[in-house]
């Protein structure tokens, strides 16, 4: 039973370290917004904290904290100074820090934790309080993922965060959760995948019309997980006029594949091809070839689909050699020129990173279990440090060594790589 003086303020909070933060809108957040308000529950987005005034958040009796590892440091000190001023609120921590850093989190005074999906448990919290856990993990169904209110999405909020792809000012939308891939590196492996209906992926975009935006970028970790979703997906998104970038994996592009997605108004495909060297890729699992890597770039630009690589350095087992593999398949990727669906001669982009070892990552688990299986080791401060890959000005965390490559080296070849290779970018 909800209690009437039942208010919360959900905070997404402020990224210092990346150019800017205003650029994709928080659906985590958006998501909890919505479903409180359809229950009736006083709810208010907080993107912009107000460290030096707390005290105008007196009237409510919860704070949610949505956070991810690097903006840990903000939500503790949410924590301490709600505690120290305002103890009569409740102070919820969710989001991926709060899972993947629990044992972290759990010794601070969160009143509560919430792992994974956040829409019961925070319903049961603010419907129980204090008997409910401490540490809630509430999984939903497939069915309640659809049932749930789509994301907040009115106009005034959603137009604070913008981007564009290839001009058209876009926004965000998830088709899906999760990725039954299991790369090393990555804290979301091996998780089950959830999908929306395509009806309620034809809501949102209309929603994200309705605010003014043409262009998508639907964020899921893999939009072309099979034929079948695809071929769903795209009779949806293609009754919307929209255009739009999603994310592939080149053991699944075929050119069947692609020429869905331009009928249904792609230009742009990510792909994490993570390294140019095979060895990297089978040590961290990726279950790809170079071959297929190459492949999928040669399938999208031909159809006039611009693709943006996502590489990293300092991956396992990095040495020079692995460093000049990844050179040529920058080369080869950089090298394309094409016809885009716009009509404009273009090359393709990448992004290259350096690898941070997140705890949750199965590359983590092995290191930290020390028994030396593994090439890389953890910089002195890792855990100190803000923990991102890529910040302003193309920053990245430099949190890793192997045992032929320092830290420093890593980002000088990095660095390298960058020069060498962006200024050919044409948008
Ligand atoms: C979109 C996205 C971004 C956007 C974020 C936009 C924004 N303002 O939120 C951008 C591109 C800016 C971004 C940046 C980064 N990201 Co990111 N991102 C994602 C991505 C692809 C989707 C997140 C999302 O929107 N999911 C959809 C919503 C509905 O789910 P959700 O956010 O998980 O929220 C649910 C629950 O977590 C929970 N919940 C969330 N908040 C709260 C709050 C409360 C109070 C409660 C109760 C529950 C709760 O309930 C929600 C609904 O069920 C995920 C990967 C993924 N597939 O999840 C990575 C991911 C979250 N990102 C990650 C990383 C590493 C980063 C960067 C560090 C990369 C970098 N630049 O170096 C930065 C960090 C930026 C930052 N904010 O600190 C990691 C997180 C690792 C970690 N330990 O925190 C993930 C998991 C990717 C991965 N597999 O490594 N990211
Ligand atoms: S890196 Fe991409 S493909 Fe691999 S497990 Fe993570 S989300 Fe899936």
């Amino acid at each position: 039973m909800l209690k009437n003086s039942v208010k919360i303020l959900l905070v997404s909070l402020r990224d210092s370290f990346l150019d800017s933060d205003r650029v994709m809108p928080p659906m985590g957040v958006m998501s909890l917004h919505s479903l409180m308000l359809d229950r009736g529950i006083e709810s208010t987005i907080e993107n912009d904290f107000d460290f030096d005034n707390i005290e105008k958040y007196n009237s409510y009796s919860h704070i949610g904290i949505s956070c991810m590892t690097p903006q840990r440091d903000q939500a503790y000190k949410i924590l301490a100074d709600v505690k120290q001023k305002l103890s009569h609120i409740k102070v919820i921590l969710g989001g991926p820090h709060a899972k993947y850093y629990l044992e972290d989190c759990s010794k601070l005074p969160f009143d509560h934790i919430v792992i994974g999906n956040g829409e019961l448990a925070l319903l049961e919290i603010l419907t129980n309080g204090d008997s409910s856990s401490r540490i809630l993990q509430i999984p939903i169904s497939v069915e309640q993922m659809n049932q749930f209110p789509i994301p907040y999405r009115k106009p005034d909020f959603l137009q604070q965060y913008c981007f564009d792809i290839q001009g058209i000012p876009s926004t965000t939308i998830l088709t899906a959760k999760g990725c039954p891939m299991k790369c090393t590196f990555c804290e979301d492996a091996k998780s089950k995948v959830f999908m929306y209906k395509p009806e309620n992926i034809g809501r949102q975009i209309e929603q994200a019309k309705e605010a003014g935006f043409r262009g998508i970028m639907f964020f899921d970790d893999i939009f072309t997980l099979s034929k079948t979703r695809v071929q769903n997906l795209s009779q949806e998104i293609v009754k919307h006029d929209i255009y739009y970038r999603c994310f592939g994996h080149a053991r699944s592009m075929t050119p069947e594949i692609a020429q869905m997605l331009v009928d249904s108004g792609c230009i742009e495909t990510g792909f994490g091809a993570e390294s140019g060297s095979q060895k990297i890729l089978d040590f961290v699992e990726k279950r790809v070839s170079l071959k297929q890597q190459m492949d999928y770039v040669e399938i999208c630009n031909k159809r006039g689909i611009k693709v943006k690589a996502f590489l990293m350095l300092g991956l396992p087992g990095e040495d020079k050699d692995s460093i000049q593999d990844t050179r040529k398949f920058l080369s080869f990727l950089m090298s394309h020129r094409f016809t885009s669906r716009l009509g404009r001669e273009i090359t393709n982009d990448f992004d290259l990173a350096l690898f941070f070892p997140y705890k949750g990552t199965q590359i983590r688990d092995r290191i930290d279990r020390g028994k030396g299986d593994i090439d890389l080791y953890l910089a002195l401060n890792t855990d100190q440090l803000s923990g991102f890959y890529k910040g302003t000005n193309g920053s990245s965390d430099s949190a890793v060594m192997t045992s032929s490559l320092t830290s420093q080296q890593l980002e000088a070849s990095r660095q390298e790589l960058l020069g060498e290779f962006k200024p050919m970018v044409v948008f």
